[in-house]
């Protein structure tokens, strides 16, 4: 076990070499060292990264390893990939590197090789998705499916819609996919109004099968389609598939067993996607690419797991936020692609970096001192620029971001992506050196509105440059964060595999529930704002 943070030597040293950096600006950095922008880059599995334009020397980056080093990073990744139970809390392996790992490599799971395993069901999934492609999956009438609607929620959903909008351009064209999560029952409503049910699916994604809003959205599924069929039952097969680990609640349910594609207790939510959770992306864009998209991912499993740290892409990303997070007090990290195909990454990866990190006890219970988890957001670029980067270029809180750019558009027209990249490297440009008075000044602008064109700069980025996004890349992308945030919770010595936040929420709406719709007036017991409102609610609806 490390020592707790604040009692690792390279801690100490950092706090006091932070002392000799808050007040240095990136145009010095840049102006004492022209070899820092060669200097400062890494890649890896078609990754660059150029992290020349952060708030560090050399030395801050040795010590940041060092600090990496003293968390015992390199011990927490051997053991991850070793099976060992690291997520200790709920008892469990961390195993979602074995999703993607190739036929023949060995990753075991409680002395249990579980690779073949994980083929044979990605080898279901292919029948299966191939069925839907061809047409030779029929419904209740005999009409194939056109419709695929994934219902599931949190991990069982924000991969899948996160995968397909990321991959659209390589998808089946003649399909049509929806993503069912909220218990709102507009989102149901609208995502089935114009489809028939003859030509649906639905899968039903639940690792417990348990989940409220996933099993009310699938029930109310199971009406639509019933409704349909004039209630007959046996229509339930042709329509529904279910992606779990229960299978008897799958049963239970009233879907076959055989149309189940299962999964593992050492797969947590959020690490789901290449897991059969990803059905609904691989009936999109076909087995092969779903492959594609899992050696993306395994390329950076294997960085991460043998790359020195000084040019391993998510120890540095990791580190670098840690840095920000602890010792400049930054409380956000924006993400920022210029893709619109990535229109959904940025949340995605609030669910992974935010349930994974954002915990107040270390792994041994104790209270932690210091800051973790920061907020993760962002929007696609160019459009964040029109709204929310005013706070990021002339505000009052440090907001550290990572560009995402791409080398080719999978939509060439005309000069849009030459203007798209050109925003990349011009805002992040801009973030970092800003503009000084004088230079306003010279810009021949009224005395009176220097201070407000003043911009300050200094405020750090990453800018990470991909070939093209395919799915090998989107897969490369998404590992690259989980091990940043891996890396990130081994040095807070943070659980960042349970997620007893959620669980909470889970159990207390169940009891809400019951109270609202009570035929009898119902005794509550909870605070009185809580009493009321739901008093409120059932006088309405009286
Ligand atoms: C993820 C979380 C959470 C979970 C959902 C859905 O890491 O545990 O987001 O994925 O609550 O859970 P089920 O898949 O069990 O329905």
């Amino acid at each position: 076990m490390p020592r707790p943070l604040r009692q690792r030597g390279a801690w100490s040293r950092l706090a006091e070499h932070y002392q000799h950096i808050r007040g240095r600006h990136l145009r010095e950095l840049f102006a004492d060292d022209p070899d820092r922008s060669a200097r400062f880059t890494a890649q890896a599995a078609g990754i660059f990264l150029d992290y020349s334009k952060n708030r560090v020397t050399d030395e801050t980056v040795q010590l940041l390893i060092e600090l990496a080093g003293e968390s015992g990073l390199r011990e927490r990744i051997d053991a991850m990939f070793a099976g060992e139970k690291i997520n200790s809390t709920e008892g469990r392996a961390v195993l979602h590197v074995a999703l993607r790992a190739p036929r023949g490599e060995r990753i075991s799971a409680d002395g249990i090789d579980v690779v073949p395993a994980v083929h044979e069901v990605l080898g279901r999934m292919a029948e299966f998705a191939d069925r839907i492609r061809s047409g030779k999956w029929k419904g209740h009438t005999g009409q194939s499916i056109r419709n695929v609607v994934n219902i599931g929620i949190g991990g069982s959903d924000l991969g899948p819609v996160m995968a397909y909008e990321a991959l659209r351009a390589y998808t089946d064209r003649n399909l049509v996919f929806r993503f069912v999560s909220n218990i709102d029952g507009t989102d149901f409503a609208e995502a089935t109004r114009d489809l028939d049910p003859a030509e649906t699916l639905f899968i039903v994604s639940s690792k417990t099968f348990t989940t409220l809003e996933t099993m009310t959205n699938a029930s109310t599924a199971r009406d639509w389609v019933l409704e349909s069929f004039g209630g007959d039952k046996s229509a339930i097969a042709k329509h529904f598939v279910a992606v779990s680990t229960n299978a008897e609640a799958v049963e239970e349910f009233g879907i076959d067993v055989m149309n189940m594609f299962g999964f593992w207790d050492w797969v947590g939510g959020r690490y789901s996607m290449d897991s059969a959770i990803g059905l609904s992306t691989m009936i999109a864009i076909g087995p092969e690419h779903f492959r594609e998209m899992l050696d993306g991912f395994h390329a950076v499993d294997e960085h991460f797991r043998t790359a020195p740290f000084e040019q391993n892409l998510p120890v540095l990303l990791g580190l670098l936020t840690v840095w920000y997070t602890d010792f400049f007090g930054a409380q956000t990290q924006a993400v920022l692609p210029y893709d619109q195909y990535l229109k959904r990454f940025p949340a995605y990866l609030q669910q992974l970096t935010m349930e994974s990190n954002g915990k107040h006890v270390t792994i041994t219970g104790e209270q932690v001192d210091y800051a973790t988890g920061p907020v993760y957001w962002g929007e696609p670029g160019t459009n964040g620029q029109h709204s929310f980067y005013q706070l990021i270029h002339q505000g009052t809180v440090l907001i550290p971001a990572d560009f995402i750019g791409f080398l080719h558009s999978l939509n060439p027209i005309g000069p849009h992506h030459d203007l798209l990249t050109a925003n990349v490297f011009a805002q992040s440009e801009a973030l970092a050196f800003g503009k000084t008075a004088e230079e306003v000044r010279a810009e021949g602008t009224a005395d009176e509105l220097v201070a407000h064109r003043v911009f300050e700069g200094n405020r750090p980025s990453n800018t990470l440059l991909i070939d093209r996004l395919t799915p090998f890349a989107l897969g490369t992308l998404v590992a690259l964060y989980e091990h940043s945030v891996f890396t990130q919770g081994t040095i807070w010595s943070v659980n960042s595999f349970d997620q007893w936040g959620v669980e909470l929420g889970k159990v207390l709406a169940k009891t809400v529930a019951g109270e609202l719709s009570s035929e009898v007036e119902p005794e509550l017991r909870h605070d009185s704002s809580t009493n009321a409102l739901i008093r409120r609610y059932r006088a309405a609806r009286r």
